[in-house]
């Protein structure tokens, strides 16, 4: 008989880190080009993936680009948002806890 060792049960478990979507809101005013070039800047998409969500905001108002811890997704929405502003376009991304 092989000796067993008996360890104690953990009394904590280890939760998962809640997760946000980033979501790409369409405005009348933003270039769709432009828009593309910030998906591929901050969220590292390529053309076509970039093309795809720019066209699902445009056509249906709102996409979400991606999911990602809180911080990140508060950095990336906010970062991404700036790039329009200072552009001088409306172009807007908020997050959403997911459930
Ligand atoms: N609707 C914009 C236009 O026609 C393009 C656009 C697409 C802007 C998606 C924002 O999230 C957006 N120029």
């Amino acid at each position: 008989m092989p000796d067993i060792l008996l360890l104690p049960k953990p009394k904590t478990r280890t939760e998962r880190p809640r997760l946000y979507k980033v979501i790409l809101l369409n405005d009348d005013f933003t270039p769709r080009d432009f828009v593309v070039k910030v998906l591929k800047a901050v969220f590292r998409m390529s053309e076509g993936e970039a093309l795809g969500v720019m066209m699902t905001a445009h056509r249906k108002g709102a996409c979400v680009v991606a999911v990602y811890t809180q911080e990140v997704a508060e950095t990336k929405a906010r970062q991404a948002t700036d790039m329009g502003g200072q552009a001088g376009y409306p172009l807007a991304f908020t997050t959403e806890k997911e459930e």
